[in-house]
């Protein structure tokens, strides 16, 4: 198959990229252009070329792939291609539709002319894989769009719609009409014109605002902490300034090259493969016929119940809130006109819109109301006999084949799926994260008896929601939650060990995490914990390594942040945590209790001692099949629990650190403590003593 086709259109050869599904450039597609191009130069008939895509969009860059693997040594790169258009003497138009991005942005902004349809999207995406554009983009674009303009497209990474593309001058037209015989008109206007066609390497760039740059590394320090790639992005730019356009070239393509290389870029392409492959459920059929999801209903106005209800409305589908009591249903109601208000006020949503999502939501007292939802919603709180309780109403009321599932972060939906034996197939979990109108992860919990397109309807309602879902099996706390009881558990016993929360939280927000463990737990509410460990038994259980602490605060009514006060002291109207010298007395009592001698616990100890149990139980969560690939499990912890994703998640980041390392590790905290989260993983071992990654048990897609 050819990837570049060749025609000729009223004498303008219009080169036809065809490289499914993306028009990604692999090799054979440089090879296509620039040959194409010489055909056009060569053929005294033709007036001007013009570079199209085939299928749904332009040319999507790189083909990423080749990042991680050599690109063959007779191939032409992408260097070839831009030569070929600008030594063009017949003027190149570039004609886009659907995206333009990375390196297909670059090939057209050497072209001599850009043509768009007003739906297109042109973007700078490379800094999401960890590196900046690397064939001329930070050096055209400045020169095309204006410094500022150029700036904030290449450091974040966001495209911009057609008709803002063309106020900035980065196309020429935008086509309302059929895009290839517009695209060949324009060309051909252009080919016979007789005028000198322009190259933007030739336009000066201007900068108004030296600062521009300082400014803009003081705008992202927060949200590129830790990172390389969005900095790299600016030290280009700020070449296109100070150079000439040949050393700006030369400079990013070594600032590129020496991102390309670096364990944040390899994290990042990991995280890109990982959620295209999170997508797929092997043994489910991806084309299986959807149930229409056209109308939906929540149960619970509290704040998971307000929050899940906010998401089906912003996927555009209306939906009744169901609340027994009259106040907390208000309460609720006006909860989402409060969060809706705020999101106004900052520019983010229109008052039209706003007003319209507001329509979508019928509250109700009664749950015969839901009677002809397509799908439901539970969001009461978490004790089994209150949901299935909810469940067994639901069953007597809820249309034949409407979808029930249930919110929940821990119960067993087994359970609740066999306790209304005649809807089994039609039962599920869907794992929403607090703010659940906020947070992307929603784990989909796939009972042993849901019907296939239950799930892959579930799967896309998520994303419609603009979610990214992950399939989980049904175990306790699902992937998340079941690996966080390690990490949290591991934090709470070294501070009865001796270490502050302090040190433990700087530690862990050092390596990239949002927030620390403690400060986490503070926010969650100690209480919760303290419930579970109760209804569990209390006496002994209660008193294990671990909960101490945690028991003697909740005993002093110190909750976390809603006491403002738990692990740390929180002043009123003040989230920030300030240290608690009276936890240095519980974490001494908590010692004595357990013969434990407290001592000095090194940066590197907590390190380990937090990370390696996310990696072990993650590492049994998938060797016991409760996830699908060892991928998933990272987007869960990037996307649902402020992992850095510059580390590309805990599976993969113990890749970086080497899983025989980790291994011996597990076995030496598993010895020295016995804690069930240090118990080795089989597969762990195994993957240690192999030499390999969980990339390797993935497939080694990456
Ligand atoms: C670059 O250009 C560097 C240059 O500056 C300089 C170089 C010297 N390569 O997302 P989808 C696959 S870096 C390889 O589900 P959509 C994807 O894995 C590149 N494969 O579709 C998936 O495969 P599968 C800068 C790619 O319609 C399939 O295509 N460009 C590439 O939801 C469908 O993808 C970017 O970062 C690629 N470049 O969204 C753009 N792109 O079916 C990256 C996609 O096996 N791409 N695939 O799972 C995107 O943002 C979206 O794919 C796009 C379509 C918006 C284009």
């Amino acid at each position: 198959m050819n990837l570049v086709n060749y025609e000729i259109s009223d004498r303008v050869a219009v080169l036809t990229v065809d490289n499914p599904p993306v028009n990604a450039l692999s090799p054979g597609v440089p090879k296509g252009i620039v040959e194409g191009v010489a055909q056009a130069n060569k053929d005294d008939d033709v007036v001007a070329i013009v570079l199209i895509g085939a299928g749904r969009g332009f040319i999507a860059g790189a083909d990423i792939r080749f990042f991680s693997k050599p690109w063959p040594e007779a191939e032409e790169s992408l260097s070839d291609v831009l030569k070929s258009f600008e030594d063009s003497p017949k003027p190149v138009v570039a004609a886009i539709h659907g995206h333009a991005l990375g390196g297909g942005l670059e090939l057209a902004l050497s072209c001599h002319y850009r043509v768009i349809v007003s739906m297109a999207k042109v973007g700078q995406p490379e800094v999401k894989l960890g590196f900046p554009p690397g064939a001329g983009g930070t050096q055209r674009l400045p020169r095309l769009a204006g410094v500022e303009a150029a700036l904030d497209m290449i450091v974040s990474g966001d495209p911009v719609m057609a008709e803002r593309a063309r106020d900035l001058g980065i196309v020429d037209q935008v086509i309302k009409t059929d895009l290839l015989e517009g695209a060949v008109a324009f060309a051909a206007e252009k080919g016979l014109s007789g005028i000198a066609h322009p190259l933007v390497r030739n336009l000066e760039v201007k900068l108004d605002d030296p600062d521009i740059f300082d400014r803009k590394r003081d705008q992202i320090k927060h949200r590129a902490r830790g990172m390389r790639a969005p900095y790299a992005c600016i030290e280009c730019v700020e070449a296109a300034v100070a150079m000439s356009f040949e050393e700006g070239i030369v400079r990013e393509r070594e600032i590129f090259k020496n991102c390309v290389g670096t364990t944040e870029s390899r994290a990042m392409r990991h995280v890109f493969f990982a959620e295209r492959a999170a997508a797929k459920i092997s043994g489910v059929d991806r084309d299986t016929p959807r149930r229409p999801l056209a109308s939906a209903g929540v149960v619970g106005a509290g704040t998971m119940g307000v929050g899940i209800t906010m998401n089906f409305a912003n996927a555009g589908i209306p939906v009744t809130v169901v609340e027994q009591h009259t106040e907390a249903l208000d309460h609720g109601i006006a909860t989402i006109a409060k969060n809706y208000a705020a999101t106004v006020s900052k520019g983010r949503l229109s008052q039209a819109e706003m007003d319209r999502r507001m329509g979508l939501i019928t509250p109700s007292t009664r749950l015969e109301a839901l009677e002809q939802a397509d799908i439901i919603v539970e969001a009461v709180y978490e004790e089994m006999p209150a949901k299935k309780e909810v469940f067994a109403r639901l069953d007597s009321i809820a249309k034949q084949g409407a979808i029930l599932t249930s919110n929940t972060s821990y119960l067993n939906i087994n359970e609740i799926a066999d306790s209304i034996a005649g809807r089994k197939g039609t039962v599920l979990g869907t794992h929403f994260f607090s703010p659940a109108n906020v947070m992307r992860l929603l784990e989909v919990v796939r009972t042993d008896t849901v019907d296939d397109d239950v799930l892959m309807s579930v799967l896309d309602l998520g994303r419609k929601m603009g979610k990214l879902p992950i399939v989980s099996g049904v175990c306790h706390g699902f992937i998340g939650n079941r690996m966080l009881e390690g990490y949290l558990g591991e934090a709470t016993i070294m501070v009865e060990e001796g270490a502050t929360p302090q040190q433990i939280d700087r530690v862990m927000y050092d390596f990239g995490m949002a927030m620390g463990p403690l400060a986490v737990a503070d926010l969650a509410g100690l209480d919760i914990g303290w419930a579970k460990r109760k209804a569990a038994g209390g006496g002994q259980a209660a008193e294990k390594p671990g909960a101490f602490i945690a028991n003697r605060l909740c005993e002093l009514g110190r909750y976390g942040q809603k006491t403002g006060r738990g692990y740390y002291i929180y002043e009123s109207g003040n989230r920030a945590p300030m240290p608690d010298p009276e936890i240095e007395n519980l974490s001494r009592q908590a010692a004595e209790h357990f013969g434990v001698k407290q001592r000095t616990i090194s940066d590197q100890e907590i390190l380990e001692r937090c990370m390696y149990p996310l990696v072990n139980i993650g590492t049994v969560i998938l060797e016991e099949g409760f996830a699908l690939r060892a991928s998933d499990i990272d987007l869960v912890y990037l996307n649902g629990y402020g992992f850095p994703v510059w580390r590309g998640g805990p599976l993969h980041w113990a890749g970086t650190i080497g899983l025989d390392s980790v291994a011996e590790a597990v076995r030496r905290y598993s010895q020295q403590t016995g804690s069930d989260h240090w118990k080795p993983s089989a597969l762990l071992e195994e993957l240690a003593r192999e030499g390999k990654t969980f990339e390797d048990w993935d497939g080694g897609k990456t």
